[in-house]
């Protein structure tokens, strides 16, 4: 042996060690080694008639949840966050139901007013009172439409924002506006206004298909948050972010934005010109999807305890049981400043929730509601 081949040895070495120190922090945040325990899961009910139901909104006046939900049989075709892209299964059809945990009862809002023949293929969704009216709702939606031109493979989804008016207790969704730009690229999760004309949103990718999606899996920082207004367009909040997914606002004008790939919260501060400024990173154990926010002010996120059988079962085997939790995410202010509380508050299996990506608290009654984009039902559970 050459006396520089023995000199590969430490070499090799070194750059072993720094790349463990660097990887296992990341395979032990997705899953790898985590003991999925049973947390919270004991007083539980499901709902098997709403399936694949992406985002859940909870109406806190009066307890009954909003739900965007789709067919699974759907999901696995055309799912465009995930790059299902096969646009021929897409549902066209897909709807927001309300389900009224009091009585049991759930019924689908019948759309009006809406002369698209391009139809709802949803995703992202959020339910907000009217300011001047509470009961009136202003019903933001994610929809993928299938593109006009080209092959959705090649081209991707025609994705938009679609605003609909809904009022407590009725059974109709009326059509407002169709919000469509070349900001709305690759929209995921919505916060809307109470005046039902402006909304902030997460881009979850930085491009709606090829090569560049793949780098983002690897590190790069190409996603955003858009800021839309229906009469003065749209523009981009703040860009170059990392995998951006779950996104929710206080009152104050906080926005939080999860992370969906590496467990970061990140704080955010709406400015006079509805940019966005960083204030703080919160740092969690797992990667989070969709986001919510309690009466209380407490951040509920759905986390993926085993993300890698998330991203290898949930569009590919309808019958896997893929591990599920929630987070509670609380702020608190002491003297030396704010820090971050995070708890585990439900974590199962996937016998009784499988596949969450969506979780919603009523601290009022205590219910904590889990859904997911591909689940097989809806889960209602006593904490
Ligand atoms: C695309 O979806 C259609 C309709 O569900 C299905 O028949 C077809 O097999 C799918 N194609 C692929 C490549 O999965
Ligand atoms: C904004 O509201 C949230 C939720 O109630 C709270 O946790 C946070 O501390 C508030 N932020 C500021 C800057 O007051
Ligand atoms: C799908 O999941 C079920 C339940 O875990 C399992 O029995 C089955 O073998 C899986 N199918 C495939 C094709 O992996
Ligand atoms: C509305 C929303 O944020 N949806 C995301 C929740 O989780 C799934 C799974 O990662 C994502 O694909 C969705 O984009």
């Amino acid at each position: 042996m050459t006396p520089r081949a023995l000199l590969l040895y430490p070499v090799i070495g070194i750059w072993l060690a720094i790349t463990f120190q660097f990887v296992y922090p990341i395979l032990k945040s997705w899953g790898v080694g985590r003991a999925v325990q049973e947390v919270g899961n004991g007083r539980c009910e499901v709902v098997a008639e709403l399936q694949a139901c992406e985002k859940i909104v909870l109406h806190k006046a009066t307890g009954s949840l909003y739900l965007a939900c789709s067919t699974r049989s759907s999901r696995i075709h055309w799912t465009p966050a995930t790059s299902h892209l096969n646009a021929s299964g897409a549902s066209q059809d897909d709807y927001v139901a309300v389900y009224d945990p009091a009585s049991g009862n759930q019924r689908r809002l019948v759309v009006e007013n809406f002369g698209s023949s391009r139809g709802l293929s949803l995703h992202g969704m959020d339910v907000v009172p009217s300011s001047s009216d509470p009961s009136v709702l202003y019903v933001y939606l994610v929809s993928h439409r299938k593109p006009l031109n080209g092959r959705a493979e090649k081209v991707g989804a025609d994705s938009v924002i679609e605003i609909f008016k809904a009022t407590v207790g009725g059974g109709n969704l009326v059509h407002l506006h169709t919000v469509e730009d070349p900001v709305i690229l690759t929209p995921n999760d919505i916060v809307g206004s109470s005046d039902g004309l402006s909304f902030y949103f997460t881009n979850d990718q930085g491009s709606k298909t090829g090569l560049a999606r793949e780098l983002e899996k690897i590190g790069l920082a190409a996603t955003s948050v858009g800021y839309c207004h229906v009469h003065e367009g749209c523009k981009i909040a703040m860009d170059r972010m990392p995998r951006n997914n779950g996104i929710v606002a206080a009152a104050n004008g906080t926005v939080y934005v999860a992370n969906c790939v590496f467990g970061e919260v990140r704080v955010l501060q709406t400015q006079e010109d509805h940019t966005l400024r960083l204030v703080e990173i919160i740092s969690v154990d797992r990667p989070m999807d969709n986001l919510s926010m309690d009466e209380e002010g407490h951040i509920w996120a759905s986390g993926f305890p085993k993300v890698l059988e998330f991203a290898m079962k949930a569009f590919t085997n309808l019958s896997a049981r893929i591990p599920s939790s929630a987070l509670r995410i609380s702020s608190i202010e002491s003297e030396g400043g704010r820090t971050y509380r995070v708890d585990k508050v439900f974590e199962d299996s996937g016998k009784i929730a499988s596949g969450s990506t969506s979780v919603a608290y009523d601290s009022q009654r205590n219910r904590l509601f889990i859904h997911g984009i591909t689940a097989p039902h809806l889960t209602v559970c006593e904490l």
